[in-house]
C-alpha cells in the first residue's frame, strides 16, 4: 500500500512490484490518493489481514502527516508483517526468535555474509537508531555475536566512536555525512542512506569518493543496500507462504 505523492515512495514500491513479478509472486498495489483518512486504510488492511491468498502486507512509509503510522502498523497481522515493524515481530527480534527480519537490517548482514566478512567478535558501530534501521540493525549485529554501540545526534565525540568500529553502518539520512576522518583504515563500511546532494543526485549517508580510500569495503548508492532491502522483502514473502 502506498499513500501520497512521495516520489521516493513511488520509485522503491515500483521496484518492490518488479522484483516481485520477476520471481512469481503475485501482488497487489493499493495506491490511495494524500487525503486518504486512516479508517479507509484500516479497512483495507483489515480486508488483506483476513484475505486466505495474500501472505504479505507492506504498508509504504512515510505515511501523511495526518495518518497514524504505529496504528496502521498495529493494525496489520503479524503473521502477515513481511517488514517486521509489528510490536509482536519487533519484539521476537529482541528476543532472537524470528520469523520475520526487517528488510534493510536483512540485507545489510546478507551483504556482509555473502562477501565472506566474519562479524563476530567485531567492533560493529551504527549511525541512527531508528525503528526501522538502527535499532534492528543493532540486534542482528548482536546475534551475530558482534560488540555493538549505536551513535546518534547527542552522541558525544562521534568521530572517536566511528573511527572504533570494524563495520561501520551509516543509517542517519544525512547525505555524505561520513566523511573519510570517521573511518578507520580497513574498516567495512555499509551505507544505508538514501537522500540527495546538492545537485539534486541521488547519494548516501557516506562520502564515497573519500572513505573509498580508507575503507576495506564499502557500499554504493544506488546499487548497494537498496536493492538488498527489496530481496530481503522478497524472502520474508515466501516465508510468510511456507509456514502460513
Ligand atoms: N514499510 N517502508 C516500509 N518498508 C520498507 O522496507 C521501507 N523502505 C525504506 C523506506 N520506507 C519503507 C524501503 O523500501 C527504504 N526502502 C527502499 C527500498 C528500495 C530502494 C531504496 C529504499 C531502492 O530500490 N534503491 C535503489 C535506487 C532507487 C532510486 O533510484 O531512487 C538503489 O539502488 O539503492
Amino acid at each position: 500500500m502506498i499513500v501520497g505523492n512521495n516520489s521516493a515512495s513511488r520509485v522503491y514500491v515500483d521496484n518492490k512490484k518488479k522484483a516481485c513479478a520477476e520471481i512469481g509472486i503475485y501482488s497487489e498495489e493499493y495506491a490511495l490518493p494524500e487525503e486518504t483518512t486512516q479508517e479507509e486504510i484500516l479497512k483495507i488492511i483489515d480486508e488483506l489481514n483476513k484475505k486466505e491468498d495474500i501472505n504479505g502486507i507492506l504498508v509504504q512509509l512515510p505515511l501523511p502527516k495526518h495518518i497514524d503510522e504505529k496504528a496502521v502498523i498495529n493494525a496489520i497481522d503479524p503473521k502477515k508483517d513481511v517488514d517486521a515493524f509489528h510490536p509482536v515481530n519487533v519484539g521476537k527480534i529482541m528476543i532472537g526468535d524470528f520469523d520475520f527480519v526487517p528488510c534493510t537490517p536483512a540485507g545489510v548482514m546478507e551483504l556482509i555474509k555473502e562477501s565472506g566478512i566474519d562479524v563476530q567478535g567485531k567492533e560493529c558501530v551504527v549511525i541512527g537508531r531508528s525503528n526501522i534501521v538502527g535499532k534492528p540493525q543493532a540486534m542482528l549485529l548482536l546475534h551475530s555475536n558482534a560488540t555493538v554501540t549505536i551513535c546518534h545526534s547527542k552522541t558525544r565525540d562521534l568521530k572517536e566512536v566511528t573511527k572504533r568500529a570494524d563495520i561501520l553502518v551509516a543509517a542517519v539520512g544525512i547525505a555524505k555525512f561520513v566523511k573519510a576522518d570517521m573511518v578507520k583504515e580497513g574498516a567495512v563500511v555499509i551505507d544505508v542512506g538514501m537522500d540527495r546532494d546538492e545537485n539534486g543526485k541521488l547519494c548516501g549517508d557516506v562520502d564515497f569518493e573519500e572513505v573509498k580510500n580508507v575503507a576495506a569495503a564499502i557500499t554504493p548508492v544506488p546499487g548497494g543496500v537498496g536493492p538488498m532491502t527489496i530481496a530481503m522483502l522478497m524472502k520474508n514473502t515466501v516465508k510468510s507462504a511456507s509456514i502460513k
